[in-house]
């Protein structure tokens, strides 16, 4: 087997950053870090390393058409009849079918809604060095409306996704994709690139990693897929309202699937969730970093059940273990926990994590993480308007602030922190996180465009200081690498660029 890398590495501010995915299986090099999670130890955090923040895109994120030089053209009036050119384009069946079989690698699509009363199926496989293409047309406007997919209430397995992705070495960027009778899209596939994608309105969780069926041995659960600057918003299952996440990477997935940058809020269920079960085994482990997780557990309608999570980032399940890693993200005004191990006895790294103001439905926690052994907590915090209390145990902190039982504790070098053991709690401070050490506080109303209004012209995020410590606060130096704990987000982001290959 050949290993050629498929996804080279431009560091345009740090060597912080280096990623080297390897392709030669379904299970193989993960991705890698300078400051990679093997090598904390308990006198090493992990901080961004002096960066202010961070963020990623791909070297297809604002190309031109002319890029991709075997490319189809789709529009939602588009014929099976007709050339495949920007003035002749294809409907959009038909323009897959020939991607499919190789009669061209790109499809791109012209502005307007596309409508589907049924699942769009792709199974065919770019290579590391030509990545197939299914994005919107330069400047296009695209969605894709399932909502005519009829839905079953008691045979919810039986209902349709939108995008059913098997194939590898796909890239899909710039659809809306909405409406869907179960997912708006399952990568079920290996080393696929999804970025800049709306998944807005589905009946189940908009964007899924997990096998296409159970008859997919373990390994070749989808794995080293990238999703990258997305955004998840108000999908929820009808039939039970427990289901739909925004994102999720859960029950049958592999090694090295990536969200990085993107933003999953109003959905009924958790904003992230890496649920595993025992029947199954363990899944691979997922990293998140630079996104956040807001309002989940209601839509944006004020649908909301007492069978919703309503966790911002839902890290686990089902007492089985993965050493998952979530850096430089924001869980925020979510109806129970902000971030909870969920029984998930692996050690877990949180790093550069703020929960902000969870809890709104009462009796939970913005951290609740106390089952991970050997989990890490670094260079992150905890804000609460109602009160809120944390629960660490079974893990070790530096460089972070929290609340138990109305006080403030802070850890500053590695301590092993048990917040049910007051010898184990860190420093009681009188100075905890108030409103006073953010830039602002003011989050935008339920409604607001955030895929628009929470994001720099690059796709990364920023948050226009919301959530973020101001640089007068005492936090704002207080990191393992003297700078702000906590995430952040700005219209200065370090960005990695990820090279994508087409032809
Ligand atoms: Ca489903
Ligand atoms: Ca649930
Ligand atoms: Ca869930």
């Amino acid at each position: 087997m050949n290993r050629k890398r498929i996804i080279k590495p431009i560091m345009l501010l740090s060597t912080l950053l280096i990623f080297a995915v390897g392709c030669n299986s379904g299970i193989s090099n993960d991705v890698n870090e300078k400051t990679s999670e093997s090598s904390i130890s308990k006198s090493t955090s992990n901080d961004l390393g002096g960066l202010k923040s961070t963020g990623m895109i791909t070297s297809l994120a604002s190309a031109n058409d002319s890029v991709f030089k075997n490319a189809i053209y789709v529009s939602p009036s588009g014929k099976s009849t007709n050339s495949g050119t920007s003035s002749s384009p294809y409907d959009l069946v038909t323009a897959l079918s020939k991607v499919e079989s190789g009669k061209s690698t790109a499809v791109l699509l012209l502005s307007g809604t596309y409508k589907f009363n049924k699942q769009l199926d792709i199974t065919s496989s770019g290579t590391a060095s030509s990545y197939k293409v299914l994005k919107a047309s330069k400047g296009a406007s695209v969605t894709l409306d399932f909502s005519s997919e009829s839905y079953s209430t008691s045979s919810t397995d039986k209902n349709a996704r939108g995008i059913q992705l098997n194939g590898s070495y796909w890239y899909i960027g710039g659809v809306t994709i909405k409406g869907a009778a179960d997912n708006g899209m399952m990568v079920s596939g290996h080393h696929n690139v999804v970025e800049r994608c709306i998944f807005d309105s589905n009946r189940d969780t908009g964007l899924q990693i997990s096998r296409s069926n159970s008859s997919v041995t373990k390994n070749n659960w989808p794995s080293y897929n990238y999703i990258i600057n997305c955004t998840s918003k108000n999908n929820c299952d009808p039939a039970t309202y427990e289901n739909a996440d925004g994102f999720a990477s859960k029950l049958t997935c592999g090694e090295g699937n990536i969200f990085d940058g993107c933003i999953s809020h109003n959905n009924s269920d958790d904003g992230w969730d890496l649920y595993a079960k025992s029947e199954t085994g363990a899944i691979g482990k997922v990293t998140i970093r630079n996104c956040i997780a807001m309002r989940n557990g209601k839509t944006e309608s004020g649908v909301s059940k007492s069978s919703c999570d309503g966790n911002g980032f839902k890290l686990g399940g089902g007492g089985v273990g993965t050493a998952h890693s979530i850096t430089n993200s924001l869980a925020i005004e979510n109806l129970y926990c902000g971030f909870t191990d969920n029984n998930n006895p692996s050690a877990l790294s949180i790093a550069n994590c703020t929960a902000f103001d969870n809890n709104k439905g009462g009796g939970k926690n913005n951290f609740s993480v106390y089952r991970c052994k050997d989990g890490i907590l670094s260079n992150s915090f905890s804000y609460t308007t109602n009160n809120t209390t944390d629960k660490f145990v079974n893990l070790s902190a530096d460089h972070s602030v929290y609340k138990i039982d109305s006080s403030w504790y802070l850890v500053k070098n590695q301590t092993a922190l048990d917040t049910t053991n007051s010898s184990k709690r860190g420093t009681k401070t009188s100075s905890g996180i108030t409103s006073t050490d953010f830039t602002s506080t003011k989050v935008p109303s339920v409604g607001t465009n955030f895929d628009s209004v929470w994001r720099n012209s690059n796709g990364s995020i920023n948050t226009n200081g919301v959530g973020m410590l101001a640089s007068t606060s005492t936090y704002a130096s207080f990191s393992s690498g003297g700078n702000a704990i906590g995430a952040r987000f700005s219209s200065a982001n370090a960005i990695t660029t990820l090279t994508i290959n087409v032809k």
